[in-house]
């Protein structure tokens, strides 16, 4: 599981291929006439493979979809967090969506979804990626993305994540484990900006806590909360410092170019 997680799309901008031999054949034969014909067919070809490399390049594959490297780096580890730090720490796998304004993955007051309570409590993917696949029917959510878990901590994980201009917003989550209910992730990064997609951008990540089970404490028993009380930043003692909350980590956005 671990390792590069690949968009479910991909060469989606460019799907009219030129292909060279195609006039050359269809002429084959055909005399004189036929050779002017295909003198002028090929020059035509010629030009409508041009117009193909040259002209669209800029309008597809700049401002229909983008393509980013995205790399968490988590900084989560005994001597961040030393409080009650747990053994065998480490994160689920990370699971990435890319979608428009009417998809939320979660939300700071908001509650959680049945998927994110299970990816929070369990690290289990299935029913989000379920609701996932629901949004996606609607059309309210393109790409989906899972990641390998992190085993150890601190350390990265990286993905590559290809977004669409009609789904320009980047969400993802993944457990803090173990943990009663606690995740950390980002919401709604929005990868067009001015009209533009952006080239890069680095995101601080926080400990959440899905609202969904009462445990206080990394290790605490399930206590299912009824009902769901709101997401909410995790602040016990385990992710106070000095200076206030302690940050979970980073993730970095990069565009990737071909
Ligand atoms: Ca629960």
């Amino acid at each position: 599981m671990r390792g590069l997680a690949k968009p479910s799309f991909e060469s989606e901008a460019c799907t009219g291929q030129y292909e060279p031999g195609q006039d050359s054949k269809q002429n084959r034969g055909d005399g004189f006439m036929g050779s002017r014909q295909a003198v002028s067919r090929t020059s035509i070809g010629t030009i409508a493979a041009l117009m193909l490399l040259v002209a669209p390049i800029s309008a597809m594959d700049a401002d229909e979809t983008a393509t980013y490297q995205l790399e968490l780096d988590i900084t989560w580890s005994a001597e961040t967090n030393p409080l009650e730090f747990p053994l065998g720490a480490h994160l689920s796998s990370v699971l990435a969506a890319t979608h428009h304004g009417r998809y939320t993955m979660f939300r700071d007051g908001d509650t959680a979804s049945s998927g994110l309570e299970l990816v929070a409590e369990n690290g289990r993917t299935s029913i989000m990626k379920a609701e996932m696949a629901e949004a996606q029917r609607r059309d309210r959510l393109d790409a989906i993305i899972e990641a390998g878990a992190l085993k150890k901590v601190p350390g990265q994980v990286t993905m590559t994540i290809t977004a669409k201009k009609s789904h320009p917003l980047l969400s993802f989550v993944t457990m803090i484990a173990p943990s009663p209910d606690w995740f950390t992730g980002a919401a709604d990064v929005s990868l067009i900006q001015d009209d533009k997609w952006i080239e890069q951008q680095e995101i601080t990540l926080w400990a959440w806590d899905s609202g969904t089970d009462s445990g206080e404490s990394y290790t605490a028993q399930n206590l299912d909360t009824q009902p769901r009380q709101s997401i909410r930043l995790v602040t016990t003692p385990h992710f106070l410092g000095e200076a206030g909350l302690v940050p979970f980590g980073r993730a970095m956005l990069k565009r990737v170019r071909e």
